[in-house]
């Protein structure tokens, strides 16, 4: 274990900590007395001039905003350490990666990419996953997303992509949504975003938590050892609560009931000490080995399937302190895909050197200057020398008469390094200068479908849902005719399903029949389940409820990690039928059943009797029903399923044995209830239960 590096830039930190203790001051200290009224010519009279506290504290406020990213405005960021499982010196210079006793800090900020900074979390679009690694040798940003591909293949299109994508320009409509014309209208134009909008309009789009969210480095970068000898390397952070999101309606709805969920989420499950946990893996593979695939390495819309080459698990990144400060830390965090260090370098992806131009000249802008690395989230714990100076807000008082190389006054300092230095990989290159896309980028779809085919049935039909509700959004027939033209290169079902849903010309069979490729790793079907940490329970009590059952179920789940709440109509306590006092933690008409991931509604029958005379009860448990949560109805907490119109089988016989999917109904709550109730939540959704009949 490295003594000096786990908090070292939680150390540096303190030294700007601030808490506005001890009388009120100007900015220069001088003590102030009352800040509530200016200085006036008269109690009645007009405001001086000399006043320069009024002056001051107004002027501050005046320029209290920054202007706020250009994309990925809306964002919520932690503080965390990696560590690797195992030396991986014989692959890169990294010193973060060399040795399991280096433990690294992080800052990590998770984003939306579309909408502004007050927009909702839950809307439908990508996820930034952007992580600072403070290592020994400088910071290193890894600046990726939540899925492994990009819309475009070269960074000269991203302006035209994100001027698509925005709120349209003649009246800023919509706000954090790609379900407009002009999003759709490029896309169309633009077949190489297919595969990238097949995982928009996926589940992916819509996470259920920061914390259970993939990440990917999306670029091919490279490793470089010691020795000089490069491997390509893909990036993957994989969660270990798994990879699991919302519905599309629940999502729509949460915008509402609470647009900083997923921000919330985050916060609360650290402030609660359920760290959140990624594994990073690397997919390699050989210099000599770039040809070997049927798509190109340096093409950011494709992946490398992990069956082709394996996702290798080489450490541990947890997120276990929120910061002081919002706008010092997560606002003015600038990450840049240019920051490396020895042993990470590029590849010759004209997305990624774009990228590596327009970080840097961006945070420029948005933090006003050359000086923003000094920044305190910003400012690397690695030693930092050199000639450069001055400009706004420069912090560092530099001594010396030398500000130059080389010099002989200043004692020749700095001086240049001769170890640990950053030694670009020394590739070869040439070529003619051509403006031309190589061939080897031109297969759109091939990728598109390989997702598609490794799609589970259900999350199929939320991608047709998904492409029908955005799709059915623009005006321009011809926007979603050509978009449906573009889908039959995928496949020639899924265009038919979402031409049907939207209104247009259904695309005539291609006749060639696609390849029949899928990659399981790609479906969430196939993540991690079981785990309850920090899942969100609901129990819905009144007077009367049997007592005993809502603190069994709520003592058993909470033991497995779970956020359990009592909800009732009113807040404060309710009586139990055992006579005492169970305490509300919050009255349900201040919620929403889509801001939990369970239902549970114990008996008691003057409890479910009240209940079940009240619509916003009877609608939370129909609601968390429709979203195919699961739900568990002890004693005569079952007959509040029957009263809600819900699907016959469950309102005709709420307590048969029948089994409904992700429903679980007992007499009392015993061991068992509680284990299969435990069960159900970890398995997150229950996809089979039919819901099209629901009305909540
Ligand atoms: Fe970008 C921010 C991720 C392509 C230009 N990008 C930004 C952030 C993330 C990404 C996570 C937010 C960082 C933060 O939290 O502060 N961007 C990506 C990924 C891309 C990508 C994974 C493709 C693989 N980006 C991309 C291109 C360009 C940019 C091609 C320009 C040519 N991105 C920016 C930016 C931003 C940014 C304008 C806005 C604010 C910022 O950088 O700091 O420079």
């Amino acid at each position: 274990m490295n003594e000096e590096t786990p908090d070292a830039k939680n150390r540096q930190l303190e030294n700007d900590r601030t808490d506005s203790e001890g009388p009120l001051t100007t900015e220069t200290g001088v003590r102030v007395e009352d800040t509530d009224n200016s200085l006036s010519a008269g109690e009645r009279g007009p405001t001086l001039l000399e006043d320069f506290h009024v002056r001051e504290k107004i002027t501050h406020f005046d320029h209290e905003r920054i202007p706020e990213r250009v994309v990925h405005a809306r964002g919520a960021g932690a503080y965390g350490h990696f560590t690797p499982y195992e030396g991986l010196s014989d692959l890169t210079a990294a010193h973060f990666l060399s040795d399991p006793g280096v433990t690294t800090p992080v800052f990590v900020r998770f984003s939306t990419v579309a909408g502004s900074r007050g927009s909702a979390d839950t809307v439908r679009d990508v996820r930034g996953f952007a992580v600072k690694f403070y290592t020994e040798q400088g910071n290193y940003d890894l600046v990726g997303n939540n899925m492994p591909v990009f819309f475009i293949q070269d960074g000269v299109k991203f302006p035209d992509f994100v001027h698509a994508v925005k709120p349209e320009p003649h009246n800023e409509i919509p706000q954090a949504q790609s379900a407009h014309d002009t999003l759709w209208d490029f896309v169309g134009l633009q077949p190489e975003a297919t595969h990238m909008m097949m995982w928009l309009m996926s589940d992916r789009a819509i996470p259920r938590s920061y914390r259970t969210m993939q990440g990917f480095g999306v670029h091919t970068f490279r490793f470089v050892n010691d020795r000089g000898q490069g491997t390509f390397v893909k990036f993957h952070w994989k969660p270990l609560l798994g990879t699991h999101s919302l519905v599309w309606d629940e999502a729509q709805r949460i915008q509402g009931k609470d647009p900083d969920y997923n921000r919330r989420d985050l916060w609360e499950a650290i402030e609660r000490g359920q760290y959140p946990e990624w594994e990073l893996g690397v997919q390699l593979v050989p210099e000599e080995n770039e040809h070997d695939f049927d798509f190109d390495l340096l093409d950011p819309t494709k992946l490398i399937p992990e069956e082709q080459v394996p996702v290798r698990p080489v450490g541990r990144m947890v997120l276990d302190r929120n910061p002081d400060n919002f706008f010092a830390e997560t606002e003015q965090v600038a990450f840049h895909t240019a920051n490396v260090v020895p042993g990470i370098d590029f590849t010759n992806d004209p997305l990624l050197q774009a990228r590596n131009f327009s970080y840097l000249d961006t945070q420029l802008l948005r933090l006003g200057g050359s000086n923003f690395q000094q920044i305190p989230v910003n400012r690397p714990v690695a030693e930092v020398s050199n000639n450069q100076r001055d400009g706004f807000s420069q912090h560092r008082v530099h001594r010396g008469q030398t500000s130059y190389y080389p010099n002989s006054l200043g004692g020749g300092c700095p001086a240049l390094a001769d170890e640990g230095v950053y030694r670009h990989y020394t590739e070869k290159v040439e070529g003619a200068k051509v403006r031309k896309r190589a061939e080897s980028f031109k297969d759109h779809y091939s990728q598109a479908r390989l997702f598609y085919n490794s799609l589970a049935d259900w999350e199929r039909d939320h991608l047709v849902a998904a492409f029908r509700f955005e799709l059915g959004k623009c005006e321009e027939l011809a926007v979603r005719q050509r978009e449906v033209a573009n889908l039959v290169n995928v496949d020639h079902g899924l265009a038919v399903a979402v031409a049907e849903g939207v209104g247009v010309e259904p695309p005539e069979d291609p006749g060639a029949a696609g390849h029949g490729d899928s990659s399981p790793a790609l479906s969430q079907a196939n993540t991690a389940f079981g785990d309850l940490t920090g899942r969100q329970v609901a129990v819905l009590v009144d007077h009367g409820v049997d007592g005993t059952a809502a603190e069994a179920l709520r003592d058993a789940l909470v033991g497995r990690g779970a956020v359990v709440e009592m909800l009732a109509p009113l807040d404060g306590a309710v009586r139990t039928r055992e006579g005492g006092d169970l305490p509300v933690d919050r009255s349900y008409t201040t919620v929403s059943s889509v801001l939990y991931d369970a239902v549970a509604v114990p008996g008691g029958p003057d409890s479910v009797a009240s209940l079940a005379e009240d619509g916003e009860a009877r609608h939370f448990v129909l609601e968390a029903y429709k979203h195919h949560k699961p739900i568990a109805a002890v004693g005569q907490g079952t007959s509040l399923l029957s009263g809600g119109g819900l699907p016959g089988r469950l309102s005709e016989s709420p307590l048969e044995t029948e089994s409904i999917e992700g429903v679980v109904r007992s007499p009392g709550a015993d061991s068992d209830l509680t284990e299969e109730f435990a069960r159900l939540i970890g398995l997150h959704r229950h996809w089979e239960r039919p819901t099209d009949a629901v009305s909540a």
